[in-house]
This record gives C-alpha cells, sequence and structure tokens, in this order.
C-alpha cells in the first residue's frame, strides 16, 4: 500500500489527501508530530517537508506539486489537470498552482505560527482529530512555545515577515477571487484542479484564524476553500495579532 507522510492540519498534506481521495487510492498515513517531521523527513526523503508519498513498489515523491503529477500518473481519472489539448488552460492551472504553492502556502504558514505563538492556547484545537495520542494540556503549556520558536525560526516567520504577509494579504486574497472570475480555479465544484486543492487548502488554514477570517469573509475564495476542505481543525479567535498588523493591511 502506498504511504503518504503528513503532518496534522498541514495545508499542502490535506491537499494530497483529498486528491487521493478523489481519486480513490488507497494509501495508508503516516502521521508525524510537528517539529519532529523535519529530520525525520530529511532522513526518509533527503527533504525535510511533508506531505510526501513512498509508493508500494518503493518510489519516493515529495512535495505537494510533485505528488499530484505523479497521482495523475497513477490514475488517470478523475485529472488534476486540463487535458494536453487545451495547453492554455493546462498552462494556466499550472501557473496558478505555482503560485498557490510559492506564494500563498508559505504566506499562511508563517501567519499561522505567528499567530499561534500569540495565542498558543490555540494549540489543541489544531490537533482535533490527530491519529497521535493527545498531549495532555499542561504539557503542551510547556512545550508549546519552544516548538512554536523552533517552527517560525525554521519558515522564517519572525514579526516584520508576518507585518508584510499581512499587509499584501487583500491582494493576493483580489489576485485568488480573480482566478476563480476567470473560471482557473473553482469552474467545477465536483472536480477540483490541482491549483483549486493547493489554493483551497491554504485558504482554509488561513480561515481558521479569526483575524484573517474578517479578511477572507464574503469573498469567491472564502467560499471556494470552505466547499473544498469543509473539516478542517483549528480554531484561533480574533485578537491574536496587534490592531496596527491589520489596519496596515
Ligand atoms: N511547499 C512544499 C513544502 C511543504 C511544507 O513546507 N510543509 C510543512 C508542513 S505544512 C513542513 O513540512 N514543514 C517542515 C519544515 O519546514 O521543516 C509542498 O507543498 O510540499
Amino acid at each position: 500500500m502506498h504511504k503518504l507522510y503528513v503532518v496534522h492540519s498541514s495545508h499542502p498534506s490535506e491537499a494530497v489527501r483529498k486528491a487521493l481521495a478523489l481519486k480513490g487510492i488507497p494509501y495508508k498515513t503516516v502521521e508525524l508530530l510537528i517539529p519532529t517531521q523535519a529530520p525525520l523527513m530529511r532522513l526518509r526523503f533527503g527533504r525535510r517537508t511533508v506531505p510526501a508519498l513512498k509508493l508500494d513498489g518503493g518510489e519516493k515523491v515529495s512535495g505537494s506539486r510533485a505528488i499530484m503529477r505523479k497521482l495523475d500518473e497513477l490514475v488517470a481519472d478523475p485529472p488534476l489537470l486540463p487535458p494536453e489539448t487545451d495547453p492554455a488552460g493546462r498552462a494556466a492551472v499550472l501557473e496558478a498552482e505555482r503560485w498557490g504553492e510559492e506564494v500563498l502556502q508559505p504566506l499562511v504558514r508563517r501567519i499561522t505560527w505567528a499567530a499561534l505563538k500569540r495565542r498558543p492556547g490555540a494549540i489543541p484545537s489544531y490537533q482535533e482529530a490527530s491519529q497521535l495520542p493527545r498531549l495532555p494540556r499542561p504539557v503542551v503549556r510547556i512545550v508549546g512555545p519552544g516548538v512554536i520558536a523552533i517552527e517560525r525560526r525554521m519558515i522564517g516567520a519572525g514579526d516584520g515577515a508576518v507585518r508584510s504577509d499581512l499587509r499584501a494579504l487583500p491582494g493576493h486574497l483580489d489576485h485568488v477571487d480573480d482566478l476563480i472570475a476567470r473560471g482557473v480555479i473553482g469552474s467545477d465544484p465536483d472536480q477540483p484542479n490541482a491549483a483549486d486543492l493547493q489554493i483551497g487548502s491554504s485558504l482554509r488554514l488561513l480561515a481558521t484564524i479569526g483575524d484573517a477570517r474578517a479578511m477572507l469573509d464574503g469573498r469567491p475564495a472564502a467560499e471556494l476553500a470552505l466547499r473544498l476542505f469543509g473539516d478542517f481543525p483549528g480554531n484561533l479567535p480574533a485578537g491574536a495579532f496587534p490592531p496596527d498588523w491589520l489596519r496596515a493591511a
């Protein structure tokens, strides 16, 4: 059986999980504890991030976009990209997926860890439905801030970066709404493409952050995320970021 390596409430991991489900590909989930995935994944896959897929035959594929390509090779239907007979449509979806992975996905990750730094009490909500044994709250209270500090350092989520992420966020959401209006994403709710999954999973994680939800609410982007990823762990009430960080946005 194929094995998918994930961490719980990871947006690109959820994107890949959804693709596997759409294609009806059976797999086993290997859930790793944050932040142990970094050294463990480097040992197993030569790259420190999840999602990563180990195929039945032993082939290893790391990274959400590479995995999406592999899944289309394994099971053609439903396809995650427009057909090669529609080169313009295919290029537009690939470009939206690239933007989703390279720009939106890390931005949402930085905002999430920066918000958790300010509201570590929300950590258990991001562990809901995890396969791993639930850590007792007092343990989370003690180790949580250390884990958050490691993650923030690893992904560059310092205050300066997150302030400019929040400032840039409305522009990025306009871009998503524009992709929807142009039909690049969101055109077929029953058959999401690779960009739908990449962008929708990031927006769904973003919607768990109260301060960001205020910017998302009422947008087609929010509707897309909630439609594709209804159940998603995490709830971090509004008020985590200083008001002037949000005013700047
Ligand atoms: N952009 C890549 C990387 C994903 C990524 O950064 N995943 C996070 C979890 S959401 C991770 O494994 N972080 C650990 C690290 O940065 O060492 C992808 O889409 O696969």
